[in-house]
């Protein structure tokens, strides 16, 4: 029997809503008919948020994370509207969600976003996500490939240059998408359903592809080798159109918790599955690669550092757990144009690199206000720290996670002293969208019995590794109450983390 979101999905597709925001916005967030409002409107982008009804989310797409100044001060003019509602976070896929948004303002504001090259389409429920590349791509000294294009083009290509692509809009389930052309896996690969890695073939070089990689509530994989190689042209997006195809076609729907491509990779065998796909093309599939490129540990990209265009320069800034407000959006625009060429990327750690800025503007860029609170060298936990948007805004969320990320890390570095980042990732539930396997330390939000009383509390995860050998970590330690994570996690970095005791000062006795 199909499950409930089928049924939604084969009574009427997702993107016809296209047609009736117009009507919506005219009878108000209260009549919309639950399985549009709830549902097919996130086809479009537009999340309705039980915990805050009437106030939006809109997700938007920023392929590689790459955006203008230009499209900074059009997403702060938006949220301004909002007053004290309004805010933004950059995503764990390099991405931007915008809150406090009217039902009503929709329309106005879609053709805003269109009119400045924005996107909302197809950003949620069973679509292809935003696709990630590196952050630094195109600046690089030692970059492989500029994969800025190819992302460009499968962008263009799944979403019909952003006009809404039925033929994928129907998928099984959620698709992740991941291009690295730097040596860092800057993007996660391991945790896509495809993700391209540069390798030589026969000194020739493209990527090898791997598939399958997600994390659920039930079941979390790291994505496998294919055994396919691709030259970085047309071919990556041909195989990408093959791996959608099937995965529409023959993907597992009954079960929701059993559908992601990785189901369908199981069912059928990673020889068949490749058979499949390699049926689809038009041009032989290759073998992969022996070794792939992926041979440097992962950076963060914050602090400066020259680009390949000689005498211009990327300046990485630390955005605390991704949050932003309508001011900071137009004044990230505003230096970014000031100081560089206007030019923005956002990353998967939820930070942000002003791009083109020429050696005689640093002084001038690093003396600039916003710095402040938007560093350049963030203290060692701060710095790493990556949170999901917990139970403010979403309603899966066991426990509220960016703030109380903030306020422990703090905590934290009040009582010790670190000689390097670690990287603690917080979720807010097992759906793990702040991806704690990738972290040194994860915590994901759970609820705890304690003496007869239920409280906020988390799962401890250790062992991620991310960059070269990247490996998911794995749950240690399961129903830590909140209020009793500190004195483990101050444990855990002086015994795994080579953190030590601060001496005592008059502030912190
Ligand atoms: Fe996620 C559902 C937020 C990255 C796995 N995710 C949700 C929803 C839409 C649930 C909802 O409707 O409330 C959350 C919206 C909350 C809100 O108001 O912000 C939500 N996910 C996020 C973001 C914003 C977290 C963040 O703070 O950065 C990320 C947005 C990415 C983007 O720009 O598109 C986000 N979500 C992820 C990732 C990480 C990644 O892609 O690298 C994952 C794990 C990787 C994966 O998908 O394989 C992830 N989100 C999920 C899942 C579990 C998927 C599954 O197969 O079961 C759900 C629940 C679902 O889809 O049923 C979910
Ligand atoms: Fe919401 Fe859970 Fe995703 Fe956090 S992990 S944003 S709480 S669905």
């Amino acid at each position: 029997m199909a499950n409930k979101f089928e049924t939604v999905k084969a009574t009427k597709d997702g993107l016809a809503v296209q047609s009736e925001l117009e009507h919506f916005a005219a009878i108000g967030w209260e009549n919309i008919p639950e399985d549009d409002r709830d549902l097919r409107l996130k086809w479009l982008g537009i999340f309705f948020r039980p915990v805050t009804p009437g106030q939006f989310m809109l997700r938007l797409r920023i392929p590689h994370g790459i955006l203008t100044s230009d499209q900074l001060q059009t997403i702060g003019e938006i949220v301004q509207r909002y007053g004290d509602s309004g805010s933004g976070d950059i995503t764990t896929r390099q991405n931007l969600q915008i809150r406090g948004i009217r039902i009503e303002d929709i329309p106005a504001i879609f053709e805003r976003l269109q009119a400045c090259g924005l996107t909302t389409i197809q950003s949620g429920m069973d679509n292809v996500r935003n696709i990630t590349g590196s952050p630094v791509a195109g600046i690089e000294r030692d970059e492989l490939i500029d994969t800025r294009p190819l992302v460009a083009q499968l962008q263009a290509m799944i979403t019909n240059n952003g006009q809404g692509n039925s033929e994928f809009s129907n998928l099984p389930r959620k698709f992740n998408i991941a291009l690295e052309g730097g040596r860092d896996n800057s993007v996660h690969a391991e945790i896509n359903d495809i993700a391209f890695i540069p390798a030589y073939r026969q000194g020739i070089l493209g990527f090898n592809v791997l598939v399958g990689g997600f994390f659920s509530a039930r079941r979390c994989e790291a994505a496998v080798p294919l055994d396919a190689w691709v030259t970085p042209d047309q071919a990556v997006l041909d195989l990408c159109r093959a791996i959608l195809e099937l995965f529409r076609d023959h993907g597992p729907r009954t079960n929701r918790q059993k559908s992601r491509l990785m189901w369908l990779i199981d069912q059928w065998g990673l020889e068949k599955f490749r058979q499949e796909v390699a049926a689809k093309l038009t041009f032989p599939l290759l073998n992969a690669a022996p070794e792939d490129e992926i041979n440097w540990d992962k950076r963060d990209h914050l602090g400066v550092y020259p680009q390949k265009q000689p005498g211009l320069n990327y300046v990485g800034l630390h955005i605390p757990v991704g949050r932003l407000y309508a001011s900071d959006f137009l004044e990230l625009g505003r230096i970014a144009q000031t100081y560089g060429n206007g030019e923005v990327r956002l990353t998967v750690e939820q930070n942000f690199i002003l791009t083109h800025v020429p050696d005689a503007q640093l002084p001038g860029l690093l003396a600039e206000p916003i710095l402040k609170r938007f560093g350049i060298d963030p203290s060692p936990l701060q710095r790493s720290l990556v949170s999901c948007t917990g139970a403010q805004f979403c309603n899966f969320a066991l426990i509220e996670t960016k703030n109380r990320a903030l306020a422990m890390s703090a905590a934290l570095e009040a009582e010790l002293e670190l000689s390097r980042p670690v990287r603690i990732h917080w979720t807010g539930c097992p759906n793990s969208c702040g991806q704690p396997q990738v972290a040194d330390i994860g915590l994901m939000g759970t609820k705890v019995r304690r003496n007869g009383e239920t409280v906020d509390g988390v799962d401890l995860y250790l062992g991620g590794k991310v960059g070269k050998d990247a490996q998911l970590g794995t749950c240690v330690r399961k129903g830590i109450p909140c209020d009793e994570l500190q004195a483990i996690l101050t444990e855990l970095l002086i015994e795994r983390f080579q953190a030590r005791p601060r001496a005592p000062t008059a502030n912190n006795p």
